[in-house]
């Protein structure tokens, strides 16, 4: 069984749009706006068309920059379930990535690239229906169905949670239900307000109509909310056992909570899509700890994919000056946050490098310094086949889309593709088309580029 991230096989007719290039200047944390004002919700689509001709490098040695590390077989063992758990998929086997047999030779053609988007008002998050139509989140707080064979752009749903609009703060990420043929659920993160000028992340799952949302209903709410506009997360997925997985941030001034059990602060959190909690889950019966986390020590988590043959959820997390993560986050591990990284705090003070001496997991891989990564899928598709079981990332402040090339849950070698768009790259998905959607970050002008082979 394939855990694709898109099943439909809907081929979009594609009307080709415009493009606007231009540098957003959003630097570090590599995160944070430059401009936090909402800009004019025009969505615009222009009418040029724009390609950009990239010549494929070759997967060369692996990089010295990279850990050596040793994996472990995933441990989850789902029991029995007494809880309710809409999605359960019962009992499957979760398998290790199988080593490739080596490099595929890249079909004639090179890679090119249509913006099909442009004008996007904070973009953040995209993914597809079954119909082949795509949902697009904004931190503006805006949910739109866009038409992918016209490229149209809804107006915004009504019926999305009022959301905290500040800093990296807002609508996030959205997820369409393996099942949304059967019952048409999306699930939304965002930043949710709370008292006294707080906030916190929250996940709610709703139905969803052409016009507007019903039967919304908050699955989670990220404990406590405290102020501060940093560092919410996040990234939705389903793991093998039909649970969400849901990523957190440690909202950045309370980095030592990333350590400690009784909050929701830097740490993957695991629940039923209705919101209970799976009682296989690591600390299951611990009284002293939250019962939804399955990993902790994570620093801003801003990337999830799923692997294509086995189904198990990777992540990746900010790292501050340098050392941003890619992890393969296990049950009950602790993968450093504060105590190690493999960049340093922003005032220059030394963090140790070491994970494992400390009793943490070692990343799979990490970017130092930091290319601030946003957004993440696996490929596999048939329009890039050299490509298969690559790991996609966005990046923003590194303002490139990061190839990185795996061997079973090695990471082998990476490339830096569209850096001649200079753009901040906030989110990667692959359409139902086989081709590789990319989204850029920017406070007016928001692109969505469409990449193929031809
Ligand atoms: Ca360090």
């Amino acid at each position: 069984m394939k855990y694709t991230e898109c099943v439909a096989h809907t081929l979009v007719s594609l009307t080709l749009v415009g493009v606007l290039l231009m540098a957003s200047g959003c630097q570090d944390d590599n995160e944070n706006g430059t401009e936090l004002t909402p800009g004019a919700d025009t969505i615009s689509a222009l009418d040029t068309n724009t390609t950009v001709d990239a010549t494929p490098q070759p997967d060369g040695a692996k990089s010295d920059v990279m850990p050596d590390i040793t994996t472990n077989a995933d441990t989850v063992e789902p029991e029995d379930d007494t809880t309710t758990a809409p999605n359960d998929a019962g009992t499957i086997d979760i398998m290790e990535p199988v080593p490739d047999s080596g490099p595929v030779e890249p079909p004639p053609g090179a890679l090119k690239v249509t913006t099909v988007l442009s004008g996007l008002v904070r973009p953040w998050a995209i993914d597809f229906l079954p119909d082949g139509r795509m949902l697009l989140t904004r931190r503006t707080g805006d949910l739109h169905i866009v038409d992918t064979a016209t490229w149209t752009v809804s107006a915004p749903l009504s019926g999305v949670p009022a959301v905290w609009y500040d800093g990296q703060g807002g609508l996030l990420d959205v997820l369409v239900d393996p099942n949304f043929e059967e019952n048409n659920t999306i699930y939304l993160s965002y930043s949710e307000p709370g008292s006294n000028g707080t906030a916190g992340t929250a996940v709610v799952r709703a139905t969803l109509g052409e016009n507007s949302l019903s039967q919304v209903a908050k699955i989670f709410e990220q404990v406590p909310k405290v102020v501060g506009p940093n560092h919410f997360g996040s990234r939705l997925q389903f793991d093998p056992t039909g649970a969400l997985m849901v990523g957190l941030g440690e909202r950045f001034d309370y980095l030592d909570d990333a350590q400690t059990l009784d909050n929701h602060m830097g740490k993957l959190v695991r629940i039923h899509p209705d919101g209970t909690i799976p009682n296989d889950n690591p600390f299951i019966g611990d009284s002293n700890v939250l019962p939804e986390i399955w990993s902790y020590g994570h620093r801003n988590i801003q990337g999830m994919a799923v692997h294509p043959d086995t189904g198990v959820v990777y992540i990746h997390e900010h790292g501050p000056k340098g050392g941003d993560e890619i992890n393969r986050p296990e049950a009950g591990s602790n993968y450093g946050w504060p105590l190690a990284c493999y960049g340093d705090h922003y005032s220059g003070v030394d963090i140790p490098d070491d994970h494992a001496g400390q009793g943490f997991t070692e990343p799979l891989h990490y970017w130092t310094p930091s290319i601030a990564p946003s957004g993440m899928t696996f490929y596999d598709g048939d329009i890039f086949p050299h490509w298969k079981g690559n790991i996609f990332v966005g990046a923003l402040a590194g303002k490139h889309l990061a190839r990185v090339v795996m061997n079973g849950d090695e990471v082998v070698n990476e490339e830096q593709l569209l850096t001649d768009l200079n753009q901040r790259f906030r989110a990667v998905e692959q359409g139902p088309d086989d081709a590789l959607y990319v989204l850029s970050d920017d406070a007016s002008n928001g692109q969505l580029h469409r990449l193929t082979w031809e």
